[in-house]
């Protein structure tokens, strides 16, 4: 379909490489992130996803947000991959057989793995509707509405191990930032099982360079991680003494606010009561302060339950309380002030990258260990500009567009020259791209 308002000839062509993009993706009800290297569909790419797919395609967008809500767990849960069956068990590490999770309301077994991802469902639910209104898109939020509900509710209650209204991830890739430095604290207490891993043959590095993706020793853990939670039937009980990781994460918790807030917005639409988000919202904006905010560097960190302490390595998951409206104006000032820092460095020649690039930690290549991510920056932009940073706002975006105009639809960038890195043909980026332009 063709762009709202009229572009200019590059971005018209920039606007239907996208659509191609994430027509090519599409399967029967749902996007893969990426033909080649993620088969299946994925939580928090559907989010982003669909936010894109509203321009084009409104009931793809709601397609795709129902698929991954019709896999939701009865305990609330929306899981970070709902496998496609049809899709060879080689093709993706760690697939079906691994996560070997039991059928439920009306699901097949292994349908899906037991982790969950960042939740930014509600925050695209909202973000859907307001580009596509009208009845058909006010009937599918009705919808959705007790499911996104429920996910806060499992969020904040089984995944609520502080009492703090923040919620804990129990391993990496419900971070979303997989291989961030941020993890690196929490991680070095987690023996690395290479005999476990040996079992297993990673497929990743079929389809991408190995200096790209997380190392072997990373691998090891994730899959010593994932197989403590499945052996415990993916039970949330006593996770702080019987599990090997429980993080509260910045971006995770400020994800987690900005749905709060979405869901009032949404509650208003659907005739229920936003009152109660409005709180909630309140209280996790007041717990990520309070415990995730490091006064002395001015930025906010992830804090390891198990021992207690504030990672001291700087990641872009810091900078995302911004897309929080009710931050204090002071914490807004200091954040900014990170985000322009060397370590960040606002400009328009690259947008943000995912890590500090002065850092020892930093490494160029390895995916959540530098390289610069569209949507994290797309969500940055969103952010600097409801707290009056505009200017700020459009430089992200000008970044954002020229590097993919350069590069491709790439799922990852190198921060220095703007190569693209991992898979081509991305799903997130083509989408959000298609969000900027519109
Ligand atoms: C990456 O994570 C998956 C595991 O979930 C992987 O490396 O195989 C991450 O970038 C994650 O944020 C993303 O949702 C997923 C699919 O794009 O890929």
């Amino acid at each position: 379909s063709p762009a709202p308002h009229p572009l200019s000839e590059d971005d018209e062509s920039l606007w239907r490489t996208a659509t191609e993009v994430l027509d090519a993706n599409w399967r029967t009800d749902h996007t893969v992130p990426s033909g080649t290297l993620y088969p299946h569909q994925w939580s928090w790419d559907a989010a982003f996803i669909s936010i894109g797919l509203a321009h084009i395609a409104p009931d793809r967008a709601w397609r795709d947000l129902r698929s991954l809500f019709e896999a939701q767990w009865p305990d609330g849960r929306v899981p970070h991959i709902v496998f496609d069956l049809g899709v060879a068990e080689r093709d993706y590490f760690p697939g079906p057989d691994f996560w070997d999770v039991p059928a439920m309301a009306g699901r097949p077994p292994r349908f899906s793995t037991g982790l969950v991802q960042p939740p930014a469902h509600a925050l695209a639910a909202w973000e859907v509707y307001r580009r596509a209104p009208g009845d058909a898109s006010a009937e599918e939020l009705r919808r959705l509405y007790p499911r996104l509900v429920a996910l806060q509710d499992y969020l904040i209650g089984s995944r609520g191990v502080s009492g703090t209204g923040l919620a804990s991830i129990v391993h990496p890739w419900e971070s979303g930032l997989d291989n961030s430095p941020s993890w690196d604290m929490a991680l070095a207490n987690v023996t690395a099982d290479e005999d476990l891993l040996l079992r297993y043959e990673r497929q990743d590095l079929k389809r991408a360079a190995a200096d790209h993706r997380p190392t072997n020793d990373d691998y090891a853990r994730y899959i010593a991680i994932a197989a403590t939670y499945r052996n415990g039937g993916y039970s949330d009980a006593d996770l702080v003494d019987r599990h090997l990781f429980v993080v509260e994460c910045p971006a995770y918790n400020s994800l987690l606010g900005a749905a709060e807030h979405a869901l009032a917005r949404i509650a208003a639409v659907v005739g229920a009561d936003p009152a109660p988000h409005r709180d909630r919202a309140a209280t996790i904006t007041r717990s990520i302060v309070e415990r995730l905010y490091d006064p002395e560097s001015g930025t906010f960190r992830s804090l390891d339950l198990k021992t207690g302490r504030l990672s001291t390595q700087r990641c872009v998951n810091g900078l995302f309380p911004l897309i929080l409206g009710d931050l204090p104006r002071d914490i807004v000032a200091q954040v900014v002030a990170e985000a322009e820092s060397a370590r960040f460095g606002i400009n328009e020649l690259m947008p943000i990258p995912s890590s500090d690039r002065t850092a020892d930690s930093f490494d160029a290549n390895r995916y959540w260990r530098g390289p610069v991510w569209i949507n994290a920056n797309w969500l940055l932009a969103r952010g600097l500009a409801a707290h009056g940073y505009a200017g700020h706002a459009a430089t992200l975006r000008t970044a954002m567009l020229d590097l993919v105009r350069r590069s491709g639809y790439y799922e990852y960038f190198h921060p220095i020259t703007g190569d693209g890195i991992g898979a081509g043909a991305f799903s997130w980026t083509a989408a959000l791209v298609l969000d900027m332009l519109a």
